[in-house]
């Protein structure tokens, strides 16, 4: 019966994967050849085939966590598989092109972001009651941040004001997984391993996410050609998201796996 189950699993992670190569393949035979001197454009290569790894990881390491986890992890192989397809995207529009991706970079970040929020959310919900309003004051910071970011990018917006207006965004979310009800959540009620991936999480949040205006500094406000700083902004963009989506995906996939052992030692 379990392995029946199993096996049953593992043929829709296939399903999966097929889909997510062959797309690429398709998109990848009508698109141009990658120059040896295009680094840009080998960080797309490079991060595209990153986030396939780690989707295939985190969905199959699903089987080896407590009912509880799987969702968290669920969500991290989400993450990986909505951005692997857009990297599959932006990395043809690079290498044919030579322009920026912005519209499918704020489509996969749209998508993403949100669930990484989501994954707070969920890490606080395997062990105790957690309120709506955490869920919701998460979104607003996102979408806030999200919006003014595109605005700024795609022209809408001059680059300084939708700056600002992202930072405002960000600076709430960090407000509330520190000092807010997700924060205080955190710290009265987690067990010693969810508390310490928390923290973790919310240092990448910090930290891992700066990367990302830092790269919007670089590339639209220093007075830079648009040449030398579209390169810069993408290189920036695309080593963030290893740290933003992997690394924060096998975060959760660490305190999963170890509360998960603790449950079945007991
Ligand atoms: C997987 C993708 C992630 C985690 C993307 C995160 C993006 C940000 C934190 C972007 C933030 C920005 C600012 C704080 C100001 C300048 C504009 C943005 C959108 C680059």
């Amino acid at each position: 019966m379990l392995t029946k189950l199993k096996s049953k699993k593992l043929r829709a992670l296939s399903v999966v994967l097929i889909g997510l190569l062959s797309s690429s393949n398709a998109f990848a035979a009508a698109g141009s050849n990658l120059k040896s001197d295009d680094f840009v454009g080998v960080s797309f290569w490079m991060i595209s085939m990153a986030l396939v790894a780690a989707t295939a990881f985190f969905f199959l390491e699903t089987q080896r966590v407590t009912a509880k986890w799987k969702t968290s992890l669920t969500v991290s192989g989400l993450v990986t598989m909505v951005a692997a397809w857009h990297y599959f995207y932006m990395r043809d529009v690079w290498v044919a092109t030579g322009a920026t991706p912005t519209v499918y970079r704020y489509i996969d970040w749209i998508i993403t972001v949100p669930l990484l929020m989501v994954e707070f959310y969920l890490i606080l919900s395997a062990i105790t009651k957690v309120p709506a309003g955490v869920f919701w004051r998460l979104m607003i910071g996102t979408l806030v941040m999200l919006v003014a970011g595109y605005m700024g990018e795609a022209g809408y917006m001059a680059a300084w004001p939708a700056f600002i207006i992202s930072m405002a965004g960000w600076a709430f979310i960090i407000w509330e997984i520190y000092f807010g009800q997700a924060g205080k959540i955190n710290a009265d009620s987690a067990p010693a391993g969810v508390q310490s991936a928390f923290k973790l999480m919310r240092a990448i949040v910090v930290f891992g996410w700066a990367i990302y205006p830092i790269g919007y500094f670089l590339g639209y406000l220093t007075g830079s050609g648009p040449e030398s700083s579209m390169k810069m902004l993408n290189i920036v963009y695309n080593l963030a998201d290893v740290v933003n989506k992997i690394a924060f995906g096998v975060i959760i996939w660490t305190v999963a796996v170890s509360e998960s052992d603790k449950a079945s030692a007991k």
